[in-house]
């Protein structure tokens, strides 16, 4: 049984912190972090460092926790593994329906998702590949088969998805209408990877810059920031 929450002898339930599989300052990871800053979560969660860099997410003992060989993953108190952003973010919401990060209404919930998967298409992923297939990416260790026309072909798709998001924001406050959500958290994504691989966004996405701006300045997006630094100096000491 998973005991995410626990009742208390008086009634009030308490949180059991929540194991997350990643790594601080990875841009997957980040919509993890956010999602939980969101709820109010991020410091009650226990992270275990999954070092991409050295390739531990490809490692066997890891590809048994996920077969994807990606971060991050989240583990229940009775050992089930639960991949991929969008799933994980479903989880927590799911928790915690009244700060709903993937809708409210029928409508909501079908429009919030077609829109994070067009941010993973269309912008993160795409970045991702970019990274991996054009750029020294994690390394040679870890880089086994790059493609760099397919990795530069992504790095095209990227802008032209920073351009389809910039034109969705001119007419609509936030990716997926008029409330925050796991749309906002996947193109957040998508823009902490480009600053990260030095894609510009450009001059001309007055709307998507804005946006961003405005994003930035949310607490859970400043408490992700905030933790990655202090791990980031830490690691340096
Ligand atoms: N679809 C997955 C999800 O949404 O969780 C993608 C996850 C993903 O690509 N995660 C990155 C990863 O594991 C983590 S990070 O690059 O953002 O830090 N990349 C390693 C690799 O070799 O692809």
């Amino acid at each position: 049984m998973t005991k995410t929450y626990q009742l208390t002898f008086t009634g009030i339930k308490v949180f059991s912190p929540m194991k997350i599989y990643d790594w601080y300052d990875g841009p997957y990871p980040a919509r993890v972090r956010i999602a939980l800053a969101e709820k109010g979560w991020l410091l009650k969660t226990e992270f275990i460092p999954i070092n991409l860099w050295k390739g531990e997410h490809k490692k066997n003992e890891f590809l048994a926790i996920n077969y994807s060989g990606t971060l991050p993953v989240l583990e229940l108190d009775d050992g089930t593994l639960i991949a991929e952003c969008t799933a994980i973010t479903q989880y927590l919401d799911a928790l915690d329906p009244s700060g709903a990060l993937t809708g409210t209404t029928p409508a909501e919930k079908g429009i919030i998702h077609m829109m994070t998967k067009r941010a993973e298409i269309e912008f993160l992923d795409a970045v991702s590949v970019y990274f991996h297939h054009a750029t020294p990416g994690l390394g040679p260790e870890v880089e086994l088969y790059q493609n760099p026309e397919w990795g530069n072909r992504m790095h095209d798709k990227a802008i032209r998805g920073m351009h389809y998001f910039n034109r969705v924001l001119q007419t609509q406050t936030y990716i997926a209408g008029d409330v925050f959500s796991m749309a906002d958290i996947a193109v957040i994504g998508g823009m902490i990877f480009s600053a990260l691989v030095k894609l510009a966004v450009p001059a001309e996405c007055t709307a998507l810059r804005e946006w961003y701006s405005r994003m930035q300045a949310r607490p859970s997006v400043q408490q992700w920031k905030a933790m990655v630094d202090a791990e980031r100096l830490q690691r340096k000491a």
